[in-house]
Order: C-alpha cells, then structure tokens, then sequence
C-alpha cells in the first residue's frame, strides 16, 4: 500500500540525513523537545529521533521539561535524557560536553507547548518539526505538518523507513528494539491501543512493522495503562464500589474525601482512571468523579458518552474542557454540598 506519508517522509529523511553529516563533522549536539506534561507520543518520537541520529553518527539527546513519568522508566532511554541546567542559555551552551547546534520538537511545534524548555528551543530560528497536530504555518520547508497521521511517533517511523530506504540499509540498523518500543508506546497512546478514529490502516501497517523490530506492544501496553501501584488499585476499586447512580441510571457520580486518601496512603493521582470507569458502565450518559484535594479545594472530573456536554457544565463551576471530557476546582464548598448541587443541575439534562 502507498503511504500518504511518503512525501512528507521522504523530505525530512533527506533533512535528517544532512544535518547528521554536519553534526558529525563539527561534533555538535541536536536536542530533541518533546512538550510539557510529556506523554507517551512525545517521549517515544523524540526519543526515537534522538536514537536515528546517533545511529547517523551524531550527538542527540532530547531536552526533557519534567522528570520521566514511572510508567514510561521500562523504554530504558535514561542515556538518551538531558535535564537542562538553570541558566543554559546563559552559559556555553554544552550539552553533555557537546555544543548545542540543532533544535528539533516533536508532537509540538511551538516552544511555548514545551515549559521552561521553550526558550532553549527557540534559540534556534530555523528549527525541525515533526508533529500531527492542525497547526498554520504548513508550508515551512523544516517542518512536516501531518494532521491525519495518528501519532508522532508513526510520522518518525515513515521517516526512519525512508532514511534506510536513501541510505541503502536494513531498517533495523537504525531502528533497534528499544527504538521500535518507544514508537509503539507513541502509537498506542494516541490511537487508545488502536480504538481511536486516527487508527489508520498505515497505522496498523507500522505496528506490525515495529512487532518485527522487537517493538513488544503486551509490554508498552502492561506498563503505560494496566499496571497499578497496590495504593492506586485498593484505592480506585473503593472509590468504584461507593458510585452512586441517578436519573435512571445515567449519571453515575463518586466523591473521595480526603480522609480516605489518607486511609489508603494514595494521592490523588491515583484514582485518575475511576472516571472512564464510571462512563463506560451501560446506560451511564454522565460521570463525574469529586476529589477533595490537601488545600480544602474539590476538584471535580467530567466525562459523557454521547450526548453531554461535559465542557459547557463545567464552566458553571469556573472550569472547562471538551465536550467529553472537562474539570473545574471549586474552592470553599463542602464536598457533600457540591455533589448535591451537580446532581440536581446535571439531572436537568439528562
Ligand atoms: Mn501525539
């Protein structure tokens, strides 16, 4: 089948393979900026990108804006991190002993979507970009811009097939195992393990590819979604089994008092998934999860099936989102009042 993303591949490989060559010569160093609250995508493009280029023969490391998140300590790209010390712009520049050259963003085109990391980024005025979200500026020759592909990460692929294909070498020469897994790791996140509608049929094409290279996508799949910490299982199941249902069964609501992140020794992160939980159960239109937070403030987290618009609700609370999805944090309410005061307005729609 021929790929959509062939010219643009293409275009980029030739980019790539040039700006390796000239690293390679002066010694120089790409960083490679994935954006803020990193996820799967970002941090398995950029590292993958990073990983092509010292297959090239280049100095590469991606500029992290936060701390790699556990789930994602299993891709083992440690080596492959740079945490940019305070005042890096202000000083030589060294990236590990290397002078920084090149800038290059993934999953993001703008340094603003990259935290403190924006600037570093910026630096350069004629930066790489590689990303799939709707952005204006198309037509840059530096950038590849591609909204109907599923991931960065399967942009970074189409490109690595393309960089073999000029260079004359097996795939598997630039793309290892741990290169295929953080690809996969991007692929399955923004495809939501291939349910979403960007799951293209070059999207499955590319899986079954990296399957082949050692990507192992049970593994990706355990770690970054499945796994729970004890705290987060013994948690997230208590908070489950207290839901409460109204208007026949289409709202399904669930509160978490901080006396019982206490009891379970839990942070609030981890009942992060007990609202999909709530939306995905039959009849369920509306989920709302309320969580009281160590300050006294409640935050609360809205999902919906079909129908409501979780987005418009949440801005009677000062909050907003999407339409499926959204949050607000309400300050100096009880807990119990709140949870009250939504059900009788959420039931007005439903
Ligand atoms: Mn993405």
């Amino acid at each position: 089948m021929k790929s959509i993303y062939l010219e643009g591949a293409s275009r980029m490989a030739g980019l790539i393979i040039d700006e390796a060559e000239k690293l390679r010569k002066s010694d120089g160093a790409v960083l490679v900026f994935p954006h803020k609250s990193v996820d799967g995508d970002c941090i398995g493009s950029s590292c993958a990108l990073a990983s092509v280029f010292r297959s090239l023969g280049a100095n590469a490391w991606v500029c992290m804006p936060e701390k790699i998140p556990n789930n994602m300590s299993f891709l083992g790209v440690d080596d492959l991190l740079f945490y940019p010390p305070e005042g890096f712009l202000q000083g030589d520049m060294l990236v590990n002993g290397k002078h920084y050259e090149t800038a290059f963003s993934v999953d993001c085109t703008e340094g603003h979507r990259m935290g403190a990391n924006g600037k570093i980024f910026e630096y350069y005025e004629d930066a790489y970009d590689i990303d799939h979200h709707e952005v204006t500026h198309l037509s840059d020759p530096l950038k590849w811009i591609e909204p109907k592909a599923s991931s960065a990460c399967e942009m970074v692929f189409y490109v690595i097939s393309q960089i073999a294909k000029i260079k004359g070498v097996e795939l598997s020469l630039l793309m290892d195992q741990r290169c295929a897994g953080c690809l996969m790791a991007g692929i399955v996140t923004d495809t939501g393990r291939f349910t979403y509608t960007n799951t293209r049929p070059e999207t499955l094409e590319t899986a079954g590819v990296l399957m082949e290279h050692g990507g192992d996508i049970t593994k990706v799949c355990y770690n970054l979604f499945d796994m729970k910490t004890p705290e987060e299982f013994a948690i997230s199941s208590a908070a489950c089994s207290s839901a409460m249902f109204y208007c026949n069964g289409r709202l399904a609501i669930v509160k978490v008092p901080q006396r019982m992140f206490k009891q379970y020794n839990a942070g609030s992160d981890d009942i992060s998934d007990v609202v999909s939980r709530l939306r995905d159960i039959g009849g369920v239109e509306f989920a709302c999860v309320l969580r009281e937070t160590e300050n006294g403030t409640v935050r609360g987290n809205l999902r919906s099936k079909t129908e409501f618009d979780c987005s418009e609700f949440a801005e009677r609370f000062g909050g907003g989102g999407h339409k499926r999805a959204a949050g607000f944090t309400v300050e100096g309410i009880d807990i119990d009042e709140l949870c009250d005061q939504i059900i009788r307005e959420a039931s007005a729609f439903l």
